[in-house]
């Protein structure tokens, strides 16, 4: 490498003129690589635009489904110009530590309010005291975090990933009890999401707790696949592999699903309806619910990412100076073949 520097160096320029050029031509490179991309804070507000609008720090976990999509979007079409905020974004690409970083920053940047989707639960109590220190409101959304000290954030928007988990244990008794097969050995798969976040715990316990009461419920396995539609499929074949009957696929999110099913069409297995695997998912995107109109997925756990308004309501009170509640979570349904009709039609993610 020095050779070939003191050569350039010979051949074009003296030294000084060899330096300007690695000082321009090595951060463009970077750049159009996208090599400082891993925290990058997208927009920085300029001061007048801070003295205008409200700013506001969104720390995304990750672009990691198709849920994850349609929440983002959300927050972005409520926290928009028109509606008088400045939205600072940044993916964390599912790295706990980039969001801290990104954390970090809008800190530094002295936001008006941090809203952050924290990808596991633990390790936040030192950030979120950086915050509080500093005197911004966190609002967190979507998974919860797990701090000693309540004070560490403002409120709470999100869904409750116990229920969800629960309402597919529900779903299936009452699917077992119309095929009259409640007395029969069951062999369940579990594909769990991202270990530590809100979503695989709550659906995890939620659904463990309805089949600790049947006996012949078996859950073979209960492994993750992080949400992700590749991750899916390359755990479900493993699970083929391994098992030659399994009668449930309990699935906590759709990506994962449609992983999954890939891996069951090319190892020739059926699938819902009226095949031998029972598919369970959560999330409820329209994907997914079309796949549930054609019988293809047996019932999906609706988890809304609609969260957005709630953001820009919150933010509101709190500018008039108006107490919010310590906790909000959304609304949600059940979809199976029999009423996802009336939903799809309007279903825009
Ligand atoms: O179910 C999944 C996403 O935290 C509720 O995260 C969210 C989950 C959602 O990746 O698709």
């Amino acid at each position: 490498m020095k050779k070939i520097l003191e050569k350039l160096e010979e051949v074009f320029f003296g030294h000084v003129g060899i330096c300007i050029l690695l000082l321009c031509v090595v951060p463009f490179i970077f750049v159009s690589h996208g090599l400082f991309r891993g925290i990058e804070i997208e927009q920085t507000p300029s001061e007048a635009e801070m003295e205008d609008l409200i700013v506001v720090g969104f720390s995304q976990l990750g672009s990691e489904s198709g849920w994850r999509t349609a929440h983002t979007l959300s927050v972005q079409e409520a926290l928009t110009k028109d509606a008088g905020y400045f939205l600072i974004f940044n993916n964390a690409r599912q790295i706990q530590e980039n969001q801290i970083k990104a954390i970090r920053s809008f800190i530094s940047q002295r936001v008006d309010y941090i809203v952050f989707a924290p990808v596991i639960e633990s390790g936040w109590d030192t950030v979120l005291q950086e915050a509080k220190d500093a005197g911004i409101p966190v609002i967190i959304i979507d998974r919860m975090v797990n701090v000693e000290d309540e004070s560490l954030y403002t409120t709470w928007i999100g869904t409750d990933a116990w229920k969800e988990g629960e309402k597919a244990g529900k779903w299936l008794e009452g699917y077992l009890q119309e095929k009259q097969r409640q007395e029969e050995e069951i062999n369940i798969i579990v594909l769990r999401g991202t270990i530590g976040s809100t979503a695989e715990i709550g659906r995890t316990k939620g659904f463990e707790e309805v089949a600790a009461g049947h006996r012949n419920w078996h859950i073979l396995e209960s492994v993750t696949a992080d949400f992700t539609a590749a991750k899916g499929r390359d755990v479900m074949e493993q699970m083929l592999r391994r098992y030659p009957k399994i009668d449930v696929l309990v699935s906590q999110n759709d990506d994962m699903t449609m992983g999954a099913i890939k891996a069951m069409q090319e190892a020739g297995v059926s699938f819902g309806e009226n095949g031998k695997v029972a598919v369970i998912s959560f999330d409820a995107i329209r994907d997914a619910l079309e796949l549930v109109e054609a019988g293809r997925i047996n019932v999906d756990i609706e988890c809304n990412p609609v969260q957005g308004d709630y953001i820009h309501k919150i933010i509101q009170m709190l500018e008039k100076g108006e107490a919010v509640e310590k906790s909000y979570v959304v609304e949600e349904n059940v979809f199976t073949k029999e009423n996802v009709g009336e939903f799809l039609e309007d279903r825009t993610y």
